[in-house]
């Protein structure tokens, strides 16, 4: 489902690169043994390709992707400071997913009366830590477009997916970071970001 910052940033992606796609529109929750069929894990997203191949974990569909689109549209710098940089905003980002993630399962999925709050509060202080270092990249790049260099790149994309996704599911309050929370807001706004956005429905256990 485009609610998951991981499905959002490969279909994002896929449009941006013009690869088109078909899309099912699978709960982790209640269509978990339909994506088992696909992918072991039970994780999204999962491409399968034309050639019947599956591809999951997002950074490898996304490698496939930039692969397939050649070196000059490819997503991800393909070397030195650019790449590098890249890679570290989108640790950030993904970072930020997993944690926000983890968290939202804690909701959905253990009974209240067994919560772990010292585990929930150490993704809290992840996720806040992460938005501090993504807060000092995006203040330094105030007045440029893009996060890296001067075109959209997999960096612009995954910030975006990824805090967007824990201001709204956990909800994580962005306003501590306003280089971040502009930047993501006018991301949000591009049609491509719009075009799969869709209300956060937490998977039910
Ligand atoms: N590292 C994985 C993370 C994907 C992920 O966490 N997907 C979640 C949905 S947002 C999922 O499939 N959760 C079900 C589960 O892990 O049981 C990726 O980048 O693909």
């Amino acid at each position: 489902m485009f609610d998951s910052p991981f499905v959002r940033r490969v279909a994002i992606s896929m449009t941006v690169l013009g690869v088109p796609f078909d899309h099912r529109n699978w709960s982790t929750g209640r269509d978990a043994e339909q994506i088992r069929a696909y992918n072991p894990l039970g994780r999204v997203p999962t491409l399968v390709l034309d050639s019947e191949d599956v591809l999951f974990e997002s950074s490898a569909v996304l490698d496939y992707l930039d692969e397939a689109a050649g070196a000059d549209k490819a997503l991800l710098p393909a070397s030195g400071a650019e790449r590098r940089h890249a890679l570290q905003l989108i640790a950030l980002a993904t970072g930020v997913g997993d944690k926000a993630v983890s968290m939202v399962y804690e909701r959905v999925f253990r009974p209240e009366d067994k919560r772990h709050d010292p585990w929930l509060e150490r993704c809290r202080v992840q996720v806040r830590q992460a938005l501090a270092a993504l807060e000092a990249h995006c203040a330094q790049r105030t007045g440029h477009d893009w996060l890296i260099g001067e075109r959209m790149t997999q960096a612009d994309i995954t910030v975006a997916c990824c805090c967007a996704f824990a201001a709204e599911a956990v909800p994580f309050d962005l306003s501590p970071y306003p280089a971040l929370q502009a930047r993501v807001a006018r991301y949000e706004a591009l049609p491509v970001f719009q075009q799969f956005h869709v209300a956060f429905d937490a998977p039910k256990s």
